[in-house]
């Protein structure tokens, strides 16, 4: 028994040292000093022993027993805090590491543009009408005094869906169908996509934005008109901007102008920019022709109206000197990150 005791003493030494995982430390305990472990069962034998034996035997077992409960405890102390190392040496955070950079989209400067210039209409009193890109040829052509064989439409090479359907080339027809549905005062902003039929390079694309701007009501004049764009303008270009009107023609207007603005770059004197003119053309307009109102059920007798047009690609261009169209559409993060 004596033997059995010294035996179960070097042969835990020994597990002791093999057992690397707190797993492991357990069932070593539950093997020696459980219920039905090994010590257990010697110590459940001493009942054989002789009376001379018994204090003895039993003295060197409890010995053993404390010494495996100590050895067992110390190597699970020392396994844990191996464990707990290990585990902080895993989360270790590097402060001095670089931090992850947040990149931050932007609007499209188109978008950034037309955000402008909406709110500085609404600060006018307009309300923005936005409607369909696909139209009727009547909504597009017809209502707006451009018949069919007219030359303007030669102008607008159409994208035609069927033989009355086309893309719109001009927000106009979003106009028409508010002067059909509303009774005046109207004061409406139509911006939107546009599309013709255009090879494209720096200058052409098949799609692009246009704003266009309508008042009908009792009384309003070419001075009406003059007033309001000449405050947009002012607006966006700031206060020193001039503008001047020249002759002009188009079907749904008369008289018809364009619109110029003092060059923002050199202020008037010529530079590169105005092509040493002092002024760059920025707009259409004219007072809305009677039969276009009379196609819309507007009385021309009894209300006139003002409209004008103008392409937001190219204002934006000439805002941030950007040279060729196609950049507004490619959608390169090296471009769009300009602005
Ligand atoms: C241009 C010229 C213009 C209009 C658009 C318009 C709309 C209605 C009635 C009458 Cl419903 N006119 N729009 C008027 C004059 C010029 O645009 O060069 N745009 C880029």
């Amino acid at each position: 028994m004596k033997e059995k005791l010294q035996q179960i003493k070097t042969e835990v030494t020994d597990l002791l040292a093999k057992t690397n995982d707190l797993e492991g430390l357990e069932q070593l305990r539950i093997r020696f000093l459980g219920k039905k472990g090994e010590l257990t069962a010697v110590l459940k034998g001493m009942g054989q022993l002789s009376a001379e034996e018994r204090p003895v035997i039993g003295a060197l077992a409890n010995e053993v027993r404390s010494y495996l409960e100590q050895e067992i405890d110390s190597r699970k102390e020392e396994l844990s805090a191996k464990m707990q190392e290990e585990k902080l040496k895993k989360e270790v955070i590097d402060v001095t590491m670089p931090g992850k950079k947040q990149e931050l989209g932007k609007l499209h400067p188109l978008t950034q543009v037309l955000d402008e210039i909406k709110n500085i209409f609404v600060g006018l009193g307009f309300q923005i009408a936005e409607g369909p890109e696909v139209e009727y040829d009547y909504y597009n052509f017809e209502a707006l005094n451009i018949p069919k064989n007219h030359p303007a439409r030669d102008t607008q090479d159409t994208f035609y869906i069927e033989d009355n359907i086309v893309l719109r080339t001009q927000t106009s027809p979003m106009q028409v169908r508010v002067m059909e549905k509303q009774k005046p005062p109207i004061r409406i902003l139509a911006p939107g996509r546009v599309y013709r039929s255009d090879a494209v390079d720096a200058t052409h694309s098949p799609v692009f934005h246009q704003v266009e701007g309508l008042v009908v009501d009792k009384g309003v004049t070419m001075a009406d008109l003059k007033g309001t764009l000449e405050a947009f303008i002012k607006e966006l270009y700031g206060a020193d901007a001039k503008v001047r009107f020249r002759p002009h023609h188009f079907p749904f207007t008369e008289p018809s102008a364009e619109m110029d603005v003092s060059c923002f770059v050199c202020g008037g004197e010529g530079c590169r920019v105005c092509k040493g003119e002092g002024w760059i053309e920025i707009l259409g307009c004219g007072m809305v022709h009677p039969k276009v109102l009379a196609n819309c059920g507007i009385d021309p007798e009894e209300y006139s109206g003002f409209a004008f047009g103008l392409g937001l690609e190219r204002v934006v261009m000439r805002r941030y000197g950007i040279d060729d169209l196609r950049l507004f559409f490619e959608n390169d993060l090296r471009f769009l990150g300009q602005f």
